[in-house]
């Protein structure tokens, strides 16, 4: 694992309709990620937050598009400044951790990472696939799509944004912890083949046998693996602070132990840490919970 981390707090919320997820950079913060890592032996740099909001002026109306993308603009502008960052954070040999905010940021994300990695691999640990597109979409929220654009499916400004094309081959995906998904996403991970972990398959197989598989696929076909994780992968029961809770997802524990496998796996690039909302979340919980994945993630052991 690449020591030295650059945290970017990317505070969005235009990409789902529930106010509060653009405070999640500041309530893992607050959750004590900084401290906690540093005490890892990682070296970490803060660079504040990148506001969904920052050139939209108050009293501005927000654009309701009839094409079932809502906030398009803002998302775009969003995401074009985010994709600067997150290319330059690599290109100084940082590892770039996301701080959401709501997952329409990865659009941006994975963006900035693609400048650097042609084979990017990306690990989805989410409750839902988020690869919807306007015509899918169930409620025209860009949070349910990113994955998706990323893949070249959808909006083609949305997936020329910051360079042209198509950023993660969809063979270079794996999705784990699904159990939140749209008929049209359904179809789209089967007409691509996209390698799939439900939380039956989970489990049914078990987290320590679904990360080997997970790692197996990718090492070899992927030159950086991006690890995209939504705390609504996890149980509504550990972390209630997010927008679309979905019943029966991972544990802590599980989490851990995945993190500590992709740790150890030493393959892991970059991190959005994301769809934290303290506004939903009971005495920071949720915050804290990530706090807790990032560091097993940097390193921590219970032994
Ligand atoms: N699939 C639904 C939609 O497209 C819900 C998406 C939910 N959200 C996220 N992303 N938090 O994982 O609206
Ligand atoms: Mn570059
Ligand atoms: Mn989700
Ligand atoms: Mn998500």
């Amino acid at each position: 694992m690449n020591q030295n981390v650059h945290i970017i707090g990317a505070a969005t919320a235009f990409g789902q309709p529930r106010l509060g997820v653009d405070l999640g950079p500041d309530a893992i913060r607050y959750a004590g990620i900084v401290q906690r890592l540093k005490e890892l032996g990682i070296s970490v740099v803060d660079k504040g937050n990148i506001r969904g909001d920052f050139d939209i002026e108050a009293g501005q109306e927000i654009e309701v598009r009839d094409d079932n993308l809502l906030n398009y603009d803002a998302v775009k502008r969003f995401n074009t400044a985010l994709a600067g960052l997150v290319d330059d954070t690599v290109g100084n040999g940082a590892f770039p951790l996301i701080l959401g905010g709501d997952h329409s940021l990865a659009i941006g994300s994975l963006a900035g990472m693609k400048n650097h990695y042609d084979n990017l691999g990306v690990i989805w640990y989410d409750a839902h696939g988020d690869l919807n597109d306007s015509r899918t979409s169930p409620t025209g929220n860009i949070h349910g799509m990113p994955l998706g654009i990323s893949c070249g499916f959808g909006d083609q400004a949305l997936i020329d944004l910051y360079e042209e094309g198509q950023k993660v081959k969809p063979e270079n995906v794996v999705l784990i912890g699904m159990r939140d998904l749209d008929e049209g996403e359904k179809a789209y991970i089967k007409e691509n083949g996209i390698l799939t972990f439900t939380m039956m398959d989970i489990r049914v197989k078990g987290i320590r046998t679904v990360m080997q598989e997970t790692m197996t696929y990718l090492s070899d076909r992927c030159d950086g693996i991006h690890l995209s994780l939504d705390v609504d992968g996890l149980d509504p029961s550990e972390t209630p602070g997010t927008g679309t809770p979905v019943v029966g997802g991972l544990s802590l524990s599980e989490t851990q132990l995945a993190m500590q496998m992709l740790n150890e796996s030493d393959r892991i690039t970059s991190m959005d840490l994301v769809e934290v909302n303290p506004l939903l979340d009971d005495k920071n919980m949720t915050a804290e919970k990530a706090v807790e994945i990032a560091a097993y993630l940097f390193g921590k052991k219970q032994l």
